[in-house]
């Protein structure tokens, strides 16, 4: 074992670590982190001299990837592709190579994200959620110059985990975003057109599972775990 990359600073606390490694079509590796929950661990995620709430983009040996951002700007560490994250648990490339992000938000403010380079998407400034115990954030900021607008947002929350855009062999759901999702007990279909999102919908509400993370395997079915431990297989009827 060899570690090649820490997120710091380090943060007494047990929220809020993101966490998502994909690779680039290039080789180098995305990861996301999140900025540990606490308010005073939040002001991370709009400062860019830490690596709390952000998407990096390393080397394989740890290194700023060739091409990042921010390299040789002062105040910006040269890892961080891009800023302003809360708890970004989903992180995957669609078949144009993009990379999409989902991220809990507050209190109906769940997110997702096109991911670009050197953007700042919001967080703890600008959301569309408001604090667990009803209060507004930052007096209820939900667009701001310079940052991000998500793509879409959920209200109520539904906790989106692990995503992954289909490959397998259901043609009506190639290339839609899968979902994983928590407090919302479902996965989570998203149908995606010019970038936009043009449908959603929620399979396996019924089965009140807790969806952590969804997969597409070499078989052509998908494939879900859930935090009670069940393996799921979603095949074509
Ligand atoms: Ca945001």
């Amino acid at each position: 074992m060899k570690v090649i990359f820490r997120a710091t600073p380090t943060y007494e606390g047990d929220k809020h670590y993101g966490s998502r490694l994909v690779f680039d079509r290039d080789g180098n590796l995305f990861v996301s982190t999140g900025e540990r929950s606490d308010k005073q661990t939040r002001v991370y995620a709009q400062k860019t001299d830490n690596y709390l709430g952000k998407i990096l983009k390393i080397t394989k040996d740890g290194q700023p990837a060739p091409g990042n951002p921010f390299i040789g700007k002062t105040g910006y560490k040269p890892e961080i592709y891009s800023y302003g994250s809360r708890n970004p648990q989903g992180l995957a490339l669609d078949e144009k190579g993009q990379l999409w992000e989902t991220e809990m938000g507050p209190r109906g403010g769940d997110e997702i994200n096109l991911i670009k380079a050197g953007k700042n998407y919001g967080w703890g400034d600008v959301t569309y959620g408001i604090e667990y115990n009803g209060q507004k954030i930052n007096n209820g900021t939900t667009q701001k110059a310079g940052t991000e607008q998500p793509v879409y947002y959920w209200d109520p929350v539904v906790s989106p985990s692990g995503i992954t855009f289909y490959t397998g062999n259901i043609e009506e759901w190639k290339n839609n975003l899968f979902i994983g999702c928590l407090s919302g007990e479902h996965i989570n279909r998203i149908v995606i057109k010019d970038n936009k999102v043009v449908g959603e919908e929620r399979l396996l509400l019924d089965q009140n599972e807790r969806f952590r993370d969804v997969l597409n395997g070499m078989d052509g079915n998908l494939y879900a775990i859930t935090d009670s431990g069940k393996l799921y297989k979603i095949s074509k009827k």
